[in-house]
C-alpha cells in the first residue's frame, strides 16, 4: 500500500532513512518549511536559509528521480510538522506515514502523540555509525565512559586505519600530542573557494530577511553549499587544503581567520548532505596516498568516527534528564552581549561575532573560549545551552547538548569529560594571537588591565574545590592554589568578584 514518507529538514539523504526502499511512483513524499521548527529557539538565519534552501533543492531531486513531493514553502503558513502531515493526508492515497526518528526528543515526543487517521511508523536513522543500541551495548556495565575507548570500537569495526594484523596504524591510536600548535600567524591559510548563491537560495535569503528580523546572521556573507554535490566538493577543498595542517593547528585560534585550517562539514553531516563513513573513508585515503600526515586524518577522523557518534549515543542514554543537569550549580544569568558579541576581551568578542555573524565557530572558540568563559563565570547552565543551540548552523540537540552542557560546562558532573576545560588567560594566549591586540594583559592577575579569565578561573577553583577536588586531572591546580599566600588568594577572589560584577551584571527586575 502507499505510505506518506515525512523527510525532515536535517534527513536529506537519498536511499537512507525513512527514504530506504522508497517506492517512486507508489509512496509520497512531504517535506514542510514550518514555523514551529523554525523557531523553537532563536536560530541564527545562516542555518534557516541553510535548511530551506537544502530542502527545495533535495526536493527538486527527489522529483527528478520520480517522486511525487508535497512540499509546504514557509509562505504556506503551516505551524507544525504535524499540521503540515494532517494537510499531505488529505493530497494522496497513503495508508501508513513513515518518518526517520528524528535527531531531538523534543520531536521524538511530540510525534509520540500525533493522532492520525493512519498509523505512524518511525525509522531506526542509518546515516549513524553507532546506534542506540550498539552504544548502550557498549556502555554497559562500565564503570566510566569514556570516547577514547569507544573510538578503538569504531576504529575496528569499521577498519579504519587499521593495519593488516588489526592493529592501529602508526602503533599508536591517537596522535594527539602532535596537535597542539599555537597561532603565530607564520603559514598561510589557504582561500576557500566561494558558493554562488543561486536562485532558489537567493529566494530563501529574502524569505528569512524578511520573517526572521530578531535573529542572529549576516546574510550577506551567506557561505554554505545547500546540495550534496556542493558539500562534496567542499570536503574535496579541504582535504585538499586544509587537512595537511589540520592536526597541527586543530587547536589553534587566529586573529585573522574565522576557520583556519577547520573543515566547516558539521552542517553537512548533520543535515545528510554528506556521508560521515564515506567522509573518514576519503580521508583515510588521502593519508595512504600520502597527502597528509597519520597526525592529521588520525585527528581528523576522531572527531566523526569517535566524538560525533559518541556524543549522540551520550544524548539519547541520558535523554530527557540530561538537559537538566547542573552539576555545579551554575546560576548567573546569560549577559545580554553573547547577542552582540559586545565585550572588550578580544578573543572573546572574536569568537562571539563570529558565531554570530556566520553561525561558525571553531571547536576551539566553542570550547576554550566562549565555553571557558561560561563555565568560569558560571552562566546559568541551560540558557548557555539554548544560546549555543540557537546560534551554530550546524546545531542540533543530539550534538549541541553534550557538547555544552557536558564537555563545555562540565554540568553532567563528568559524564561526558573527564575533566572541566577550565582555562586562564596563558592558554589562550599560548594557542592564539588575540592577546596582541586585547586591552586585557594575559600576565596580569588583579587589577586594570588584568586578563579576566585568569582571576575567573581561580574563582572557579576555588569555589569547586570541594566538588573536584578527587579528579586527578586537577590535582595539580589544586596544589597551585593552596600554596598560594592567603592574601593573595583573597586579592584574586576579591578581583574576580568584582569582574563577576562587571561582566556579568544580575538582571535588572
Ligand atoms: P572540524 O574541526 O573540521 O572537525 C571535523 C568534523 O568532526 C566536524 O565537522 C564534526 O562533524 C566532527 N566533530 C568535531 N568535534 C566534534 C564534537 N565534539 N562533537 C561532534 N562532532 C564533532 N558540533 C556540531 O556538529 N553541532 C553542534 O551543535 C556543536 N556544538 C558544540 C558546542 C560546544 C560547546 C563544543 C565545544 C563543540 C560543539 N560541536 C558541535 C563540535 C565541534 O565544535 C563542531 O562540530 C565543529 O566546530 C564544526 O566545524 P568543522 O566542520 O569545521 O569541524
Ligand atoms: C532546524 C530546522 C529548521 C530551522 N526548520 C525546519 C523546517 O522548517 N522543517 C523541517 O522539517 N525541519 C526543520 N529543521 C530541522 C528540524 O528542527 C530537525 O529535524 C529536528 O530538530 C530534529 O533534529
Amino acid at each position: 500500500p502507499p505510505e506518506l514518507i515525512l523527510v525532515l529538514g536535517d534527513q536529506l539523504t537519498a536511499g537512507k532513512g525513512a527514504l530506504k526502499d522508497a517506492r517512486p511512483g507508489i509512496d509520497t513524499v512531504v517535506m514542510a518549511e514550518v514555523a514551529e521548527e523554525a523557531s523553537y529557539v532563536r536560530h541564527n538565519r545562516h542555518k534557516i536559509v541553510f535548511i530551506f534552501s537544502a530542502m527545495r533543492h533535495f526536493r527538486d531531486e527527489l522529483q527528478n528521480a520520480g517522486f511525487e513531493v508535497i512540499y509546504y514553502p514557509y509562505e504556506a503558513g503551516k505551524t507544525s510538522l504535524l499540521d503540515a502531515v494532517h494537510s499531505a493526508l488529505q493530497e494522496c492515497p497513503a495508508e501508513r506515514v513513515r518518518c526517520c526518528k528524528p535527531g531531538e526528543y523534543r520531536l521524538l515526543e511530540a510525534m509520540s502523540e500525533w493522532h492520525l487517521a493512519v498509523p505512524v511508523e518511525l525509522v531506526e536513522d542509518d546515516r549513524f555509525l553507532a546506534s542506540g543500541d550498539d552504544f548502550a551495548d557498549w556502555a554497559k556495565g562500565r564503570k566510566q565512559l569514556r570516547m577514547e575507548y569507544f573510538y578503538r570500537t569504531m576504529r575496528r569495526k569499521y577498519e579504519i586505519l587499521i593495519d593488516a594484523q588489526g592493529k592501529p596504524e602508526g602503533e599508536n591510536w591517537n596522535y594527539d600530542k602532535q596537535n597542539r600548535k599555537g597561532w603565530r600567524g607564520k603559514d598561510t591559510i589557504p582561500v576557500r573557494p566561494t558558493i554562488e548563491v543561486d536562485n532558489i537560495t537567493a529566494e530563501v535569503i529574502a524569505l528569512v530577511t524578511e520573517h526572521f528580523p530578531d535573529h542572529p546572521g549576516d546574510l550577506d556573507q551567506f557561505y554554505l553549499g545547500v546540495t550534496a554535490a556542493q558539500a562534496q566538493s567542499q570536503l574535496l577543498w579541504f582535504i585538499d587544503q586544509g587537512l595537511p595542517k589540520f592536526g597541527e593547528y586543530q587547536d589553534a585560534m587566529a586573529e585573522e581567520s574565522p576557520w583556519l585550517y577547520h573543515a566547516l562539514i558539521s552542517a553537512y553531516i548533520n543535515t545528510g548532505l554528506l556521508d560521515p563513513l564515506e567522509v573518514c573513508r576519503a580521508v583515510e585515503r588521502a593519508w595512504r596516498e600520502e597527502r597528509c600526515s597519520l597526525a592529521a586524518a588520525e585527528g581528523f577522523i576522531r572527531q566523526i568516527l569517535g566524538w560525533r557518534e559518541y556524543v549522540r549515543g551520550i544524548y539519547w542514554m541520558t535523554a530527557p534528564s540530561y538537559a537538566d543537569r547542573n552539576a555545579l550549580d551554575a546560576h548567573r544569568p546569560l549577559p545580554e552581549w553573547f547577542w552582540t558579541g559586545a565585550t572588550d576581551m578580544r578573543c572573546l568578542e572574536k569568537a562571539l561575532r563570529q558565531s554570530l555573524d556566520l553561525g561558525y565557530g571553531h571547536h576551539i572558540q566553542r570550547l576554550m573560549i566562549i565555553g571557558n568563559f561560561a563555565l568560569l563565570a558560571g552562566l546559568q547552565v541551560q540558557q548557555v545551552c539554548e544560546w549555543y543551540l540557537a546560534v551554530y548552523v550546524d546545531a542540533f540537540e543530539w550534538v549541541e547538548l553534550p557538547n555544552t552542557l557536558g564537555m563545555a560546562l562540565y554540568a553532567d558532573g563528568g559524564l561526558m569529560a573527564s575533566k572541566p576545560y577550565a582555562a586562564s588567560g596563558k592558554y589562550i594566549q599560548r594557542q592564539g594571537d588575540h592577546c596582541a591586540s586585547c586591552r586585557y594583559q594575559p600576565a596580569k592577575m588583579t587589577g586594570p588591565g588584568a586578563c579576566p579569565y585568569n582571576s575567573l578561573y581561580w574563582h572557579f577553583i576555588n569555589r569547586h574545590a570541594e566538588k573536584l577536588g578527587d579528579n586527578p586531572r586537577l590535582g595539580l591546580a589544586l596544589n597551585n592554589w593552596r600554596r598560594k599566600d592567603r592574601d593573595d588568594q583573597l586579592a584574586i577572589l576579591t578581583w574576580a568578584d568584582t569582574e563577576l560584577e562587571r561582566l556579568v551584571p544580575p538582571v535588572s527586575v
